[in-house]
């Protein structure tokens, strides 16, 4: 028999960067608020996760998943397989990113039933109460399901401005378990939605639309506050796209947790050209009121691939400035770069590792992080990208394997790609970086990777990668020396049990 329950599990992500699911505890609240328990399982921190999903979904009415394109699709198809298997009565929702992006072929995968588009909030409530009441979530804006072996989908959802929407349940987080595998005990905060501009790689304006609407000031002050004292946080990343499209906002925040003597961290995500224009004494004020890093896509230097990334909005010079400016405010600079872009040869790569180096040295403290270029569903570059090549997954399950880290495109595989990881790998050691996790590092893989900054900041200047022998070291040494990734076991990360 199934009582008012919903399991939500959460597949790993892989990264350490380990905390509590912002979309789940998003779409939980108005499910606890219309008196429904809510269990999270999360394989992050959850040892036997699938026998914990399989004993909880026994009374639930359904299962719901959240998850991105990539290798959070492995987990969501083993689970949501079994859960098809044990309970073919019970069906299986998912909503997140990757189903956002391409409802069609997720709806159609076997262990799927139902797919939630965009904002989740009112539709999951909505689709929730109709499997309570044995009905098909027709007519439910945002909602795909199938009806006899056929996928129907009924219309989209308006978005709805984040003000008009109920906070996250983040009570029903277990930071103890984040922080025992990441090291860190931090979580995530959304103060805004959207971002005005449209880079062609992004898939965003596929979601969220371009008109940035934010949260006020009073509010982001009032929750942040609540959030990092309530469960002894370090650290809130605020997720927005761009968190510095309203300048008065952005200091009226910063002014409120001074104000309010906060002692929590925070850092940003906001493009080069907002960064540039604050003032000293704004970024100065910021700083104060905890800021500690800003994260831009600065993506990479060359400017043919700029325009064609249709980033005409950063210039250059505004990744120097964005950098000095922050690290005079005693802010750390944190530059994402994409490597691959269709259009980008050698010699823009040259160009993009050159500017990293003279960053660097010129700002030490600034910091880059790499990828290589994805397209991802709903992109606007996803078409030229098909075009030249890319084969696209014919199933859902086929994404699990689409992941920047490692990407082979039809222009940049074999030898040609086996270079550009090496140079990243040769980047990540030449200067200093700092991650959200804590690193486990012993003092002896730390030394040598101090001892190998100096080499690598040498290939990196001469645009040599052969015969990689600092990382065939380094590689060998840390297989023997670094313990694997720590086992934790969550507690029962539940609402608070409701008779049924
Ligand atoms: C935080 C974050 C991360 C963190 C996650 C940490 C954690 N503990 O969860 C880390 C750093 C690990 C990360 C990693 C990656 N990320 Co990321 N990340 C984000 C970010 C900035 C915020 C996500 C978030 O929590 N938002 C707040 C919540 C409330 O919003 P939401 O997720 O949109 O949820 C709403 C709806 O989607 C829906 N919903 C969500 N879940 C569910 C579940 C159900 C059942 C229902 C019905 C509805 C629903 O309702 C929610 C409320 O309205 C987004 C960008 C963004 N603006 O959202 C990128 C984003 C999700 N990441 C992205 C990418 C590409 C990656 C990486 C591949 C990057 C990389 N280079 O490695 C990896 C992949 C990780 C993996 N899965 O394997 C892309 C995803 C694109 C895609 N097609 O899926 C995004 C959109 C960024 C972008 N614009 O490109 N990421
Ligand atoms: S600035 Fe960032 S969030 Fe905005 S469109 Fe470009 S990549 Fe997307």
């Amino acid at each position: 028999m199934s009582c008012k329950k919903v399991v939500f599990f959460f597949p790993a992500f892989s990264s350490l960067e380990a905390t509590a699911p912002l979309g789940i505890l998003a779409v939980s609240t108005p499910l606890l608020r219309a008196g429904y328990q809510v269990r999270i399982i999360d394989s992050t921190i959850t040892r036997d996760f699938r026998s914990q999903v399989l004993r909880e979904l026994d009374d639930a009415l359904c299962l719901a998943v959240s998850l991105v394109t990539g290798p959070m699709i492995r987990e969501t198809v083993m689970i949501a397989r079994e859960a098809k298997r044990r309970y073919p009565e019970k069906p299986v929702v998912l909503g997140g990113w990757h189903p956002s992006l391409l409802p069609d072929q997720t709806l159609a995968a076997d262990c799927v039933d139902i797919v939630v588009r965009g904002q989740g909030e009112e539709a999951l409530l909505e689709v929730v109460q109709r499997i309570e009441a044995g009905e098909a979530p027709r007519g439910i804006p945002g909602v795909g399901y199938k009806q006899d072996g056929e996928l129907v989908f009924n219309p989209p959802r308006a978005l709805k401005p984040l003000r008009d929407m109920p906070p996250k349940a983040y009570h029903l987080a277990d930071f103890d378990a984040y922080e025992r595998v990441c090291g860190r005990r931090w979580a995530m905060y959304t103060s805004s939605l959207a971002c005005p501009y449209n880079c062609s790689y992004c898939t965003n304006a596929g979601v969220y639309g371009r008109q940035w609407n934010a949260l006020e000031p009073e509010q982001v002050v009032e929750e942040t506050s609540d959030l990092a004292a309530r469960h002894g946080l370090d650290l809130l990343w605020i997720v927005d796209d761009n968190f510095l499209v309203d300048t008065d906002r952005a200091v009226a925040i910063a002014e409120g947790l001074v104000r309010r003597g906060t002692r929590f961290d925070w850092s940003v995500q906001a493009t080069t050209n907002l960064v540039a224009r604050l003032q000293p004494d704004e970024l100065r004020l910021l700083r104060r009121a905890g800021l500690s890093q800003i994260c831009h896509g600065a993506e990479s230097a060359s400017e043919k691939v700029l325009q064609l990334m249709n980033k005409d909005f950063q210039q250059l010079e505004t990744i120097y400035t964005a950098a000095e400016k922050c690290l005079s405010a005693g802010i750390r600079p944190s530059f994402n770069l994409i490597f691959g872009y269709p259009g980008e040869g050698e010699k823009e790569r040259r160009e993009t590792v050159r500017f990293v180096m003279n960053v660097c040295r010129r700002y030490p403290g600034a910091e880059f992080w790499t990828n290589i270029f994805t397209p991802y569903p709903g992109a606007p570059i996803m078409q030229r990208a098909q075009e030249l090549g890319i084969e696209t997954p014919a199933s859902f399950e086929g994404w699990a394997d689409f992941f920047p880290r490692y990407t082979t495109l039809p222009w940049l595989h074999g030898p040609a790609h086996e270079r550009v990881q090496r140079m990243r790998e040769y980047l990540r050691l030449a200067f200093q970086r700092v991650p959200i996790a804590k690193q486990r590092r012993r003092a002896v893989t730390r030394a040598l990777h101090q001892a190998i900054s100096v080499p690598a900041q040498w290939r990196l200047d001469h645009g040599y990668y052969e015969f990689p022998v600092e990382l065939w070291l380094k590689d060998a040494l840390q297989r023997v020396l670094e313990s694997p990734k720590p086992m934790v076991d969550a507690q029962q990360l539940s609402s608070e049990p409701a008779a049924c």
